[in-house]
């Protein structure tokens, strides 16, 4: 069953005894064991408003990502449980967005600047008087699956299993029709539009967290200056009072607490665009190109998703009995094409069905799908594959992929369940 609503409720009080009753963490979702056995202190400690029982892969940061348990629960990923990504600190000065409260929006002002003739300074209400439009899009982290790269060589980086995702509705005002109504005169030489969080690092040394699209590129199309989520004001860890969403790409291209927007001849040296979140452009083994190794000419950003499904239920913890089985899960990819097809196995790959896949609210969100299969006594491994209709599909191999930052994981997924 698919909530429309949040409706969680373990309490801190609760996963306190949880955690306290000697027997009872064999018994607990896995994603609770895991935060268990890392003794981080608890997500709903971490970041006000979330639930308890995120998986932790940074307390100072705040970075956490849903157990698959609660993400399949809803239709739209609730701000309680949506994953949490953030690179600086939030102590101090920056202590305001570890929240899932929403800012204040009066005094938040949005600097669009360079290579123009008009430089303007933009408000939020400004933005509320303009039309709006609402798209469903999958956010994810472009580490999201990043753990399993250690079946090859294990990766530096947050071990992120597959809830570094979720499927949100996003509203605001389409980003290019913006752009044309502030009638700036953007210069010839403009190549890149670069757009700057509030947050700042931690150490003059660090790098701002900056993203830079080429100008042109299909992706801002369907760009949108955001200023909800879910139907209400974007909560301040989720990157309010406004956000820039381009659906179909990753996380990182979704620049959170939007104060600027540069049009520049070259892309920003940030080292969040000029070195990290990015790809070496051919496939690389352990040992040939290390993590320090990227530049802006042997790398491509982390930027367009790769078709992906993952399977939802059963999940071991579900603890299914032996005989028949519905497999279910999602896929989505960038948009470009639907997905039109998801494989799907319960004996490891040696017999396969097709599955129903269910038709999807936007082009970014995610499809549903289900598989009829069935369990014996004994080890059974599960496969989810999605091809779309330009043929493009998830390798059954994720590890064709490897590489030093772990990034863009998209392998056919695979669930153990033991009966
Ligand atoms: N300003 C700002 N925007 C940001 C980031 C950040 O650190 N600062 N992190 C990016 C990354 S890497 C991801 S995966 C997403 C996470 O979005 P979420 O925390 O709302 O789920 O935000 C992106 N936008
Ligand atoms: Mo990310």
């Amino acid at each position: 069953m698919r909530k429309d609503k949040f409706d969680f409720a373990i309490t801190r009080r609760q996963f306190g005894k949880l955690a306290g009753a000697a027997g009872a963490v064999a018994a607990m979702p896995g994603a609770v064991r895991t935060a268990l056995a890392q003794e981080a202190t608890d997500s709903a400690e971490i970041i006000t408003g979330k639930v308890s029982g995120m998986i932790v892969h940074n307390e100072k940061l705040g970075v956490m990502e849903t157990p698959l348990a609660l993400l399949r629960d809803y239709k739209h990923t609730p701000k309680e449980i949506l994953f949490n990504r953030l690179h600086f600190p939030h102590e101090g000065a920056a202590a305001w967005y570890a929240t899932t409260d929403v800012p204040d929006p009066s005094s938040w002002t949005i600097n669009v600047d360079g290579l123009v003739a008009r430089p303007r300074a933009v408000k939020i209400a400004d933005l509320q008087a303009m039309d709006q439009v609402k798209v469903v899009s999958v956010i994810q982290c472009a580490g999201n699956g990043r753990s399993y790269y250690a079946a090859k060589e294990k990766v530096g980086g947050g071990q992120w299993h597959n809830g570094g995702m979720g499927n949100v509705e996003w509203e605001g005002v389409p980003f290019k029709p913006f752009l044309d109504s502030l009638e700036m005169e953007v210069g010839s030489e403009a190549k890149w539009i670069t757009a700057g969080g509030w947050d700042q690092p931690a150490t003059p040394q660090g790098s701002d967290f900056a993203k830079s699209y080429p100008i042109g590129d299909k992706a801002l199309d369907n760009a949108i200056l955001a200023l909800k989520m879910n139907g209400e004001a974007i909560p301040a860890c989720h990157g309010g009072p406004v956000r820039l969403i381009v659906p179909g790409c990753y996380g990182n291209f979704n620049v959170k607490m939007l104060t600027t927007l540069l049009f520049e001849a070259f892309e920003s040296p940030s080292a969040y665009q000029s070195v990290g979140y990015r790809m070496p452009k051919t496939p690389v083994e352990p040992g040939q190109f290390g993590a320090n190794d990227y530049t802006i000419f042997n790398s491509d950003p982390t930027y367009r998703h790769k078709i992906k499904s993952v399977i939802f239920s059963p999940l071991p913890e579900d603890k299914p009995g032996a005989g028949s089985v519905t497999i279910t899960g999602v896929a989505f990819n960038d948009g470009e094409g639907p997905i039109t097809r998801v494989e799907v196995s319960s004996d490891g790959g040696q017999t396969w069905v097709d599955a129903a896949v269910e038709a999807a609210e936007s082009p970014w969100a995610w499809y549903h799908w289900s598989a009829p299969g069935s369990l014996k006594s004994g080890s059974n491994t599960l496969i989810s594959r999605a091809t779309d209709s330009l043929g493009r599909t998830q390798p059954l191999d994720g590890l064709v992929w490897w590489n030093p930052r772990g990034y863009e994981w998209n392998g056919a997924d695979h669930v153990t369940i033991e009966v």
